[in-house]
Parts: structure tokens; sequence; C-alpha cells
């Protein structure tokens, strides 16, 4: 049965302060200009209630229309122009099956949003072959409003290119976040599963509007606690609440739950017992939560139990969980971020090592999830060797959202360069073309399971991530998850435009400080390729003195290797060859010092100070002005943001004010403190004009920080 809406609002919405927590879905009244264009939307609105995922797309379009429009449907109700919406399938609205052919080839996820005529009116349209595809659809005509485009001759046809679309919380079971940087978790497990915050369904909306359709709840560095039947309850509580929205609970099980929680003397994963204990555990999962995505297992790694602990491969754990999930349709996605605990050899190269060879190995239900880099997250890296080297494998991309070596919270720093950087970049896999995002995607290779993840920075802060343009991390993310082939700057622009104002006034200088961001938070922390010289455990601040301790590619001298000749790796033929693991032309070029892009240098090379660059300075040179440029975009955005002063709302101003004080202050600390230390090892002076270091390296080693927010426990 239909449900014909004739929306009645209440008066304008009174005034809200600005906190952050309605995301980019503030839905605020637009400014009287931008409103004249939609004078007779929504007079009528024609959605579907019937099901959990049409009262979740109706639930929205109203609230979006009612805050956007801020008026009484009546007043606008003549419905010429486009004045219906009509939401929905074929199935659901009949009016819709007359455009059964134009949604062939838009799958289960996608929408068309079209102006069209029906029953002789104009109206604008979205139609989906499910509920999910008219909610997506929705949220789109929402962010086309919010963004004040005009609805006329609209023609828009969608689909996400990637089929697994997860956020990867790192939330333990007692709230804390391994990483998190905004509060604890969101998961309130003590109270789940009866009460059901109403932040859950924000954070299901929130996502549902970016197209994110998974969620891990559980850190993969895990308990095996987060199997029992008291936690897989809890579990299936927040499953209810997000199936509306599409969104898929997975969780991260520990390898050893067999031995921990079901009292078998060993986990290995060719003992037919510990078969037969996580196919019962499957089974009883999917008694829980019927629609489980799967699992998201951490093996071997960092002190994780896995395969290896009983002589078995990550092929032999990963296909033993997925034959336990396979009938339920769950899938695998087991990580590649592992590295031997014998350290036999640089651990840039040992992701590709222990699992290249296994190509063609995982079971059909199994995704392989490589981080963007070999080495960890690094403010910049270049992307990882296993891209273009398991042809058979769907590789799943993870990146990282929340900040753990970019700043933390404080530090205005938009990835969407970063991630399209990483997924543009050309593998040469099957020659020229063979971009990440092709192999991502599943198009070069031919795979139809495909998948992004992206490790949340999400937490109870009332603005979610910590500040508010952290928000854009998360939103860029689900964007380039749906197509990892769309532009960063788009994506910046729609963010802005969605969160602050549709003034250009305020967005164009937002967008680009946003643009620039990336690169100099890379220049006034790790330069020219430099990585891993961040404090100790919690990686706040800089240490690129830190040395010793458990093991050497924990520490900073490792990856930095300066000495009085000179600095990097040298990852080179006549070093680790790390760069072998690349396809030739790849090779070739991050090979040779010649040729290796400069953003690349010292991560591939071992440079002598006086190396000339192209810019025709020395290298040490060119290290402390790219040190000061970025500290220096820094300063540049605090004048940008004081000019929008008036502009944006003053709650929020205010808190970005303050933070870009904080980055000014911690970009210079990093500046100072990197040249104190590093020209121990030139022993050259400063170049003209730039400004020594207030302290000696002493001073800087000195400072300890041993409560630093989101350190591992
Ligand atoms: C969840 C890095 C982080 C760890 C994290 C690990 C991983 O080493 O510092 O906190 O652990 O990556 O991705 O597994």
């Amino acid at each position: 049965m239909l449900v014909l809406l004739l929306l009645s609002w209440g008066a304008a919405l009174p005034a809200m302060a600005e906190d952050g927590y309605d995301l980019w879905l503030r839905y605020r009244p637009l400014p009287a200009p931008v409103l004249k264009q939609y004078r007779d939307l929504g007079g009528q609105v024609v959605a579907p209630a019937q099901t959990g995922p049409q009262r979740a797309t109706r639930d929205e379009l109203v609230r979006g229309l009612a805050g956007l429009l801020g008026r009484e449907p009546g007043q606008a109700a003549r419905v010429q122009r486009n004045g219906a919406i009509v939401v929905g399938t074929p199935a659901s609205v009949p009016q819709l099956s007359a455009l059964q052919g134009d949604l062939e080839g838009l799958g289960e996820e996608g929408y068309l949003i079209r102006s069209t005529r029906l029953d002789g009116r104009a109206a604008t349209v979205v139609a989906a072959n499910s509920d999910i595809g008219a909610l997506y659809g929705t949220f789109h005509l929402l962010r086309l409003l919010q963004a004040g485009e005009p609805l006329a001759g609209l023609d828009l046809r969608e689909a996400p290119k990637v089929k697994v679309r997860v956020l990867n919380h790192w939330d333990n079971l007692d709230r804390y976040v391994e990483r998190g940087y905004a509060g604890e978790s969101i998961w309130d497990w003590h109270k789940l599963p009866d009460w059901l915050d109403p932040r859950y369904t924000d954070y299901a909306r929130a996502n549902a509007s970016i197209g994110i359709n998974g969620t891990v709840l559980n850190n993969v560095n895990t308990s095996a606690q987060a199997l029992t039947p008291m936690y897989l309850e809890k579990a299936a509580a927040l499953a209810s609440v997000f199936r509306p929205y599409g969104i898929k609970v997975s969780l991260s099980p520990r390898f050893s739950a067999p031995i921990e929680i079901g009292g078998l003397p060993t986990a290995d994963p060719l003992d037919p017992a510990v078969r037969r204990w996580w196919k019962d555990k499957a089974d009883e999962i999917y008694r829980t939560i019927p629609d489980f995505g799967g699992f998201l297992v951490k093996a071997n790694s960092e002190g994780q139990p896995g395969p290896q602990d009983y002589g078995r491969s990550h092929a032999d754990g990963a296909n033993m969980l997925a034959e336990a999930l396979a009938p339920h349709g769950g899938i695998v996605m087991w990580r590649a971020f592992v590295y031997s605990h014998e350290e036999p050899d640089d651990r840039a190269k040992q992701a590709y090592t222990e699992f290249a060879p296994h190509d063609g190995a995982f079971a059909d239900n199994v995704l392989v999830q490589v981080k963007n880099g070999a080495i960890d997250f690094q403010p910049r890296e270049p992307f990882h060797p296993l891209f273009g080297a398991m042809p058979k494998t769907p590789l799943m991309m993870e990146f990282q959202i929340t900040k753990e070596y970019l700043g933390f919270a404080t530090h205005l720093v938009y990835l969407g360069p970063m991630y399209e950087e990483v997924l543009r970049a050309d593998t040469h896999a099957r020659g020229p073309g063979s971009t990440v995002a092709k192999i991502v995607d599943g198009s070069l290779e031919g795979h139809a399971l495909t998948g992004m993840a992206g490790v949340a920075n999400i937490g109870v802060d009332r603005n979610w991530s910590g500040s508010h343009f952290d928000q854009a991390n998360w939103y860029v993310f689900g964007r380039m998850a749906w197509d990892p082939h769309a532009s960063a700057e788009t994506i910046a622009r729609d963010w802005a435009r969605m969160t602050f104002s549709t003034d250009p006034a305020v967005v164009e200088p937002v967008v680009a400080m946003m643009m620039g961001s990336h690169q100099a938070v890379v220049d006034y922390m790790t330069p020219m390729g430099l990585h891993h010289l961040m404090g100790r455990g919690h990686h706040y601040g800089p240490g690129p003195w830190v040395e010793g301790g458990p093991r050497a590619d924990w520490t900073s001298v490792y990856y930095h290797r300066a000495d009085a000749r000179g600095i990097g790796f040298d990852r080179s033929a006549t070093g680790s060859n790390a760069v072998a693991q690349y396809a030739p032309p790849v090779a070739e070029q991050f090979g040779s010092i010649d040729t290796v892009p400069e953003e690349f240098l010292l991560w591939f090379h071992h440079v002598p100070w006086d190396h000339r660059m192209p810019s025709g300075r020395s290298l040490w040179d060119e290290l402390v002005v790219r040190y000061g440029r970025g500290v220096d975009y820094v300063r540049g955005m605090r004048r940008t943001w004081a000019g929008l002063e008036g502009k944006v709302d003053p709650e929020r101003h205010h808190q970005v004010s303050v933070f870009l004080g904080v980055q000014e202050k911690e970009a210079q600390w990093w500046r100072d403190a990197s040249i104190a230390y590093f020209q121990t090892f030139s022993q050259r002076p400063l170049p003209a004009g730039e400004a020594p270091p207030p302290h000696d390296v002493e001073y800087y080693k000195s400072l300890q920080f041993p409560f630093a927010p989101g350190d591992g426990k």
C-alpha cells in the first residue's frame, strides 16, 4: 500500500547550537535565493513506508525537506514544476514500473534520479531495484538540495563500484578505542542489548548517506569474548538498528577463540574439532544475526594468534573460517598487515613475502585486506606492492580514517587527496593504466567480490570524530568506497557545502585549505618519503631519535637511517630490494635515484646530504625548506579560517580556530625537533633565512607524553 504524505511542517526550526552532531546531514533552512528554485518542491511526496528501509527513507526525506525548505508544504502544493517527489521501486510504487527497463544494470544498491512526468505531472523521481537503492538515492537527492543544485532536467544514474564498503572500529569491549581520538567507543556494550542509544540510528543514517554498508564492531586486536552468546546478543541489537539502513554487522574473531571460549586444546585450522567449532559458532551467529556480514581477522601480527602458530599458512586460517561462513553467505576479510616475529627482512617487504605466494589459494568468500602502504598508515606511503601482485585474489583496500600518524584529532588534514593518490597509482600489473582503483573495484582482474575498509575515527565526542574537519575524512572514505575513481576535491566541495554553507565565499576557501592540508602534514612531519618518526607507542609528536626496545622495526632510526653521509632507507637493488616487489616499470622508476618521485625519495634511497634536488638545493637544504613550508601552510590556514569569522557559526568557528592554533604549534615543534635532530648528522648550516630551532635536540628528546590518547593496550 502506498502512503501519500501530505507533509505538514511546523514553522521555522528553532535556532540550534552547531556542535557538529548533525555531521553533513544538517538540513538547515536554505538561503532565500536558493530556496526560490525549489518553490514547488515537496508539495506531494510519494514514499511507501511498509518496510524498515522504506520507513528510514521516508523519515529522512521528511526530515531533510522540512529542514531545508523550512516551510509548510501546503503553501507549495501547486505541484507544478518538480513539485512531486516519488521514491521507491517498481514493486513498491506502481507508477515507477514504467522505469523498470531503465533500472537495469543498477544492481541491488544503485538508483536513478530523474526529473520527469508521472501521471501527467512534473515530478522528481528516485527509483531503484531495492529499498536500499531508494534510500541511497534519497540521500543523493537531499545532497543536491543541500548544495542548492537545480533539479530541472536531472537525469542521474549511480551504482556502487565496490561491494563491501565497511568501517573497521578498533573498539575494545571496555569502550577503549585503539588509535581513537574522539572519546570512548560509541558502543555502550554494558547497556546493550536493551538500551539502543539514538546515536546508533544517527550513525546508521550518516553511513547510509555515503553508501557505507558494513561495520566491524570490535577491534582487530580482539578478545574472544566478542563471540560469546552474551556479546552476540548485543551485536544483534545493533544489527537491528542498522538493518533498515542497509548496514551489516561483522565481528573480529580471535583466532584462538576455540581454546579460550571453546575449551579445545588447540586452534589449529586443520584440526577437525576446531573446524567443527567454527562451523557451530557461525551457525549460532547466523541464528542470532541472520544478515551477519562476516569476520575481519588480524592473525600472526603484533602478537595476535594465528595459523602460523601451528605451522599453517594464512590461506589455511582464512579458508577454515570461510568454510564456516560460506553456507550463510558470509565473508572473511583477512588482513595482510603482518610482519614476522623474527624480523628477517625489511619490514616493508614482509606482507608481500607472506601473501603473494598464496595467490589463488584463498576460498571464494575471502578478501585479503591490504593497507594502502607497506609500512603502516604513514602520512605518505607509496602504494602497497601487493596491489597488482595477487591477481587471483580479491584485494580489499584498508585506509585509516582516524589520524594515528597525522596529528590525531587536532590537525586539520583532509585525507581525500591521500586516498586519491593511492587509488590512482598505476601498478602496471597488466600494463599501463592498471591503477589501484581498478584492482580494488575488481575491474582489472574481473573480481565480483570487492571491498574497501576504513579504520573509523568515531567516538562519543559530540561531533563524533573529535574535530569538525575530521568528519570530512569519514565522509570522503564512504564516497570513495562507493566510487574509488571519484575526485577528492569534488567530495570536499560537497562536504563543505553540506557542513558549513552553500556560500562560495565559504566553500571555496575551505576546499582550498583542505586540498593542500595533506601535503602540509607530510611536509612538517615526514617530507620526501621519510616515515615512522613519531613518538614511541602513542605516535604523538616527533620522535626521530627513537631507538632500542624490543624490535628494531618499531624504532625511528631503523627507518630514516641518518648518518654522516646522508639519510633514507635504501630499498633499491643495492639495499633491501623492496622495489623488486613492484611490476618492472614501477620497480625501475622507484629503484633509481634519478627517476623516483621526489615524494618517495627517502623511502627508497639513502641519499647524500649534498645530493642536488630538482629545485637546485642540496637535499639538506630542501629538507629544511619542506619542514618550513608545512608550517607556513598551517599559518595560511589559520589566516583563511580567521577570514571566515561571521560566515561560519561561532561555535564551530571557535573550535576550528583553536585547533588550528594547536596544529601550528605542533607543526613548528615537528619542524624544530626534526631539524635539530637531523642536523646532528648532516652537520650543515641551515639555508639562509631559516630560523634555528629554539632548543637543542636533548630538549626535544626529553619531552614525554605518558597519557597521550589512543595507544594500544
Ligand atoms: C590495531 C598499527 C597501530 C596498531 C594497530 C595496527 C594494526 O600498528 O599502531 O594500533 O592495531 O597498526 O593495523 O593492526
